[in-house]
């Protein structure tokens, strides 16, 4: 998968050289290229924002410098072949486990991320309906961030291990929380008492049924308990509801 991400902070992606995302890119399994918006502005300061129209706090970021960016990275690839937008922002759809599959199926996504108060309304429709690219916005959770760098290293993370061979023990990807819409189960490891505190009986049992049984039960509870909104969720994409309780 190629990534492409534009941002002002080029350093805060350096972390994308670490760890299982680092060794991905080593594998050739991912190709991320990090590009500067400054590099595409033209001016003595290398300005990238301006005050907003209509007033109002906050500084909003100039279309120039986003629509050569985007036509930089765009043209990077063959004529046939197009990355899909990602830009994230608080406003943006929910970046889900399901969106995370989602994007994990595309050769190409590219990262555009904003500061300030966003990016002008026009680069969307520039990238759209001039540049002909599929645009998703898309937000970490109900908070604020400074600007959409910290999210990227997120949506990269999230996107990245579900891309074929980057994990190597695939099973490892499908009993994880969010996988079936219930969080994981306690997990536990030697020594068998720690500080005087005891690892429970039926994980020591042998009994593999008895075992199953009670790490789903810790999982209904446990997300009862944290996230009750996922036990009325509905699952995959029919018609029908499934509650994860059933
Ligand atoms: Cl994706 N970006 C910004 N700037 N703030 C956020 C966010 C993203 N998700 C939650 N808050």
């Amino acid at each position: 998968m190629r990534i492409d991400v534009v941002s002002i902070f080029p350093d805060y992606l350096a972390a994308l050289d670490l760890s299982l995302i680092g060794k991905a890119r080593q594998d050739g399994l991912l190709d991320v290229r990090v590009h500067d918006l400054r590099d595409h502005t033209h001016d003595r300061h290398r300005t990238v924002d301006d005050t907003p129209y209509g007033g109002g706090a906050g500084m909003v970021m100039k279309p120039q410098p986003w629509a050569e960016a985007l036509g930089h990275v765009v043209a990077q690839g063959d004529p046939s072949t197009k990355p899909r937008l990602v830009v994230p922002g608080p406003g943006g759809q929910p970046f889900t486990q399901a969106l995370a599959r989602e994007l994990a199926r595309e050769p190409w996504l590219a990262f555009a991320c904003g500061r300030y108060e966003g990016i002008d309304e026009r680069v969307y429709e520039h990238a759209r309906e001039d540049l002909g690219l599929e645009v998703s916005v898309v937000s970490l959770g109900d908070y604020v961030l400074n600007g959409g760098e910290v999210a990227v290293l997120a949506i990269v993370e999230a996107v990245g291990r579900l891309v074929p061979g980057v994990i190597g023990n695939a099973e490892s990807l499908v009993e994880e929380s969010h996988e079936d819409g219930l969080l994981e189960y306690p997990i536990y490891t030697k020594p068998r008492t720690w500080n005087g505190r005891d690892v429970p009986e039926v994980l020591l049992s042998g009994n593999h049924g008895a075992i199953a049984a009670w790490r789903h039960e810790q999982r209904l509870a446990r997300t009862a308990a944290r996230r009750p909104d996922l036990l009325h969720a509905s699952h995959g994409d029919g018609d029908i509801e499934i509650t994860a309780a059933t």
